[in-house]
């Protein structure tokens, strides 16, 4: 068997962009491989080829080895987005028991090279698949990481919850996206890309380095929103998120200053009384819970509040000290009873 089988599976070996050498489920045999990932519903990777409609053309390869970590190669974004795919499956069957986007083991597909420098990535629940732009002058891919966590799970909040995407639900559906993408990134442990609370930072997206979002503190992007008030839900969803990615920091790892993977946080509170945090594992298990059991689709802030308190209460028991914690940090983003 060659070194990169296991027991039959056929493991290809990409070179990607922003997550280095990776290794990646696809199928066939020398010389017709293809990016399809038998062991994950069958996900497919396609080249779009700079076109804006249809699925593209299937990626395939003679010697199961992918990319050579540059955009010149048109392997390396399809690399990106595969091995994405390939750890958000993996993250949400390992870490919440969910087999694929709908927990009935099929498999999405996956687009890249989407039209001409388009700066943007999506999740479109009509195809059941996710689209990447190649950035700015084709130069970076939105194909990072926390991108395609971001993206596949539009796909889980569309087939749960059911957040409707404007106002305060809307916050939480793009809320949620930013802290399984979060936690797709921590899980997958890359070293070209550890995990942190920031969304887009190997991307390039502002021309500068700089991410996109910050869950510490989220206003720090210029627009979001720290904590809640009345008028958040007029917001950008992708901005009136901020109170519920806030809120994700906080109850991961508490206010105040802190370095994790060599990045610096200081998450403020709204009333600047700290809170101490219950770890990430914790709260990815209640926002998963409260979203999958006790969301649905006019779910705001409020209600978010009421549904992970529901999700503590089951996890850990009513007035435990994580039950506690959990509404203590929504008080610090200014979201009461
Ligand atoms: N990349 C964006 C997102 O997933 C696309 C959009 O605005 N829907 O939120
Ligand atoms: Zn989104
Ligand atoms: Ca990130």
């Amino acid at each position: 068997a060659k070194l990169y089988q296991y027991q039959g599976i056929e493991k290809g070996i990409g070179n990607s962009e922003y997550s280095g050498k990776v290794t990646f489920g696809t199928s066939g045999s020398a010389p017709n491989f293809s990016m399809t990932d038998p062991t994950r519903g069958n996900h497919k990777t396609y080249d779009l080829k700079h076109g804006s409609s249809g699925t593209g053309t299937l990626f395939t390869d003679p010697d199961d080895t992918w990319g050579d970590g540059t955009t010149s190669n048109a392997q390396t974004a399809g690399v990106d987005a595969a091995y994405g795919a390939q750890e958000t499956w993996d993250y949400y069957k390992n870490v919440h028991g969910r087999s694929g986007i709908k927990g009935d083991g099929v498999g999405a597909y996956s687009r890249v090279h989407y039209g001409n420098s388009y700066v943007n990535a999506f999740w479109d629940d009509g195809c059941f698949c996710m689209t990447y732009g190649d950035g700015e002058n084709n130069a970076d891919p939105l194909t990072a990481l926390d991108v395609a966590g971001h993206e596949m799970s539009h796909g889980v909040t569309a087939a749960t919850a059911g957040l409707n995407y404007s106002g305060e639900s809307g916050g939480l559906n793009e809320a949620t996206s930013d802290i399984f993408g979060t936690s797709v990134e921590f899980y997958a442990n890359n070293a070209s890309d550890p995990g942190d609370y920031l969304i887009g930072e190997k991307i390039n997206i502002n021309g500068d380095g700089t991410p996109l979002r910050y869950m510490d503190k989220p206003s720090k992007d210029g627009a979001s929103a720290d904590n809640w008030s009345s008028t958040v839900g007029n917001k950008d969803v992708h901005y009136s998120s901020g109170v519920a990615n806030h809120f994700f920091y906080l109850l991961s790892e508490g206010s105040g200053a802190k370095d994790i993977n060599g990045v610096h946080y200081d998450s403020p509170t709204f009333d600047n009384l700290p809170v101490p945090g219950i770890g990430r594992a914790n709260a990815e298990k209640i926002w998963f819970k409260a979203l999958s059991q006790y969301m649905s689709a006019n779910t705001n802030y409020a209600g978010a509040r009421t549904a992970t308190l529901q999700a503590a209460a089951d996890l850990f028991g009513q007035g435990s000290a994580t039950y506690n914690t959990v509404a203590n940090t929504w008080a610090a983003v200014n979201v009461g009873s």
